[in-house]
């Protein structure tokens, strides 16, 4: 009997990806990754939108963890200062001022190796006031117990960003003072705490193209795919371990755009850290590849972002819009 066996749709979520699978897509030819990442875009997003966040750090500095690329680690002279925590007045001042240059979601960085409790009040006062202008919110705070996932959603917050930064195999050439497992079981308080998730990692630290398959490959076969997923390009900071790593290539770049597309098709996968050194052109055959949204504001945590007016002119020539309903 001749069975014919429709091909999967390309499209559809899978969560069973091998990371020989994922390493494939890697390898074909570069128009045609491309091609098939910009198809699998449009089944699930308009091409046309970005969706649009701002990020503020609350916290910056003196960091307990040894991340290797980080200009907030006290283990490395980066010429940082450490700051105390914000009042949460400044913050939603910082949050309206970003609503009215156009920002959808407001995110709140602080340099913690985890949450403590008795910082618990004044992050909800902000995530709350936040949320009451309007903004989606977002924060990234270090590790959170289960207990604390639900304290943050109670006081408004809706995605919790969480990176795993690299590969499994290549993860403690970056960081140790955390593991990789430690990553995964935060992510899991923030789901079982009905958050969306915000987690993506890192390229140009000296990672292999194989490196790069193992983090998305870890990304793919989550429980649920991440919501947003952050490809951040190494800004490297002049005193950290990392800062020597060879730039990564930007055809390689927009391969880990595509493959991310293609490998978690319905996540906002976003342009992240890096958009200041790379050409409007870049920028462009990465939105071609499948991401769809970005950071705006001239400032990420503690290293430059473009300008609002050069992003709003990017936008109008690529004939691109924030996205409707974030
Ligand atoms: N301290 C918290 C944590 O690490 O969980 C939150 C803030 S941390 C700065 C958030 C993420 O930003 C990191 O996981 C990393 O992926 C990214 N990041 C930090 N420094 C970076 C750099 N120099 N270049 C690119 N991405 C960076
Ligand atoms: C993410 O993946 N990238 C953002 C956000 N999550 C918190 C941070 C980028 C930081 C870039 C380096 C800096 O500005 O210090
Ligand atoms: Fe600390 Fe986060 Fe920087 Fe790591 S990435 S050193 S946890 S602020």
């Amino acid at each position: 009997m001749n069975v014919h066996v429709r091909p999967a749709d390309p499209a559809l979520p899978r969560h069973d990806w091998t990371l020989d699978e994922v390493a494939a897509l890697f390898e074909l030819p570069f128009t045609e990754l491309v091609f098939r990442a910009a198809e699998v875009h449009r089944r699930w997003f308009d091409p046309t939108e970005l969706q649009l966040s701002q990020l503020l750090s609350v916290k910056t500095g003196g960091c307990a963890e040894n991340c290797g690329y980080c200009s907030q680690s006290a283990s490395f002279k980066t010429g940082v200062a450490a700051t105390k925590l914000m009042d949460a007045k400044t913050v939603i001042d910082a949050a309206t001022e970003a609503k009215a240059g156009g920002a959808q979601r407001f995110c709140m960085g602080a340099a913690w190796r985890d949450l403590k409790d008795r910082d618990l009040p004044k992050v909800a006062a902000m995530i709350s006031g936040v949320k009451a202008l309007g903004l989606e919110t977002c924060a990234t705070l270090g590790m959170l117990t289960a207990d604390q996932a639900k304290a943050l959603k109670a006081a408004g917050l809706d995605y919790y960003n969480h990176n795993l930064d690299t590969g499994p195999d290549y993860y403690d050439k970056v960081v140790t003072t955390r593991t990789y497992q430690d990553r995964l079981d935060t992510l899991e308080h923030v789901r079982a705490a009905g958050m969306s998730t915000c987690c993506g990692g890192i390229v140009g630290m000296g990672e292999t193209r194989r490196d790069r398959a193992g983090l998305l490959h870890a990304l793919a076969t989550l429980p649920a795919h991440p919501d947003s997923l952050p490809v951040n390009d190494l800004m490297p900071i002049k005193g950290t371990p990392l800062a020597g790593s060879a730039p990564v290539d930007a055809l390689e770049f927009i391969r880990v755009i595509a493959v991310a597309r293609l490998v978690c098709p319905k996540s906002m996968v976003r342009l992240s850290a890096g958009r200041e050194h790379m050409s409007r052109e870049l920028q462009a055959l990465a939105f071609l590849a499948g991401a769809n949204s970005i950071f705006i504001g001239g400032t990420l945590l503690t290293t430059a972002n473009p300008e609002k007016d050069t992003d709003a002119a990017l936008l109008a020539d690529l004939g691109m819009r924030p996205m409707a309903s974030a």
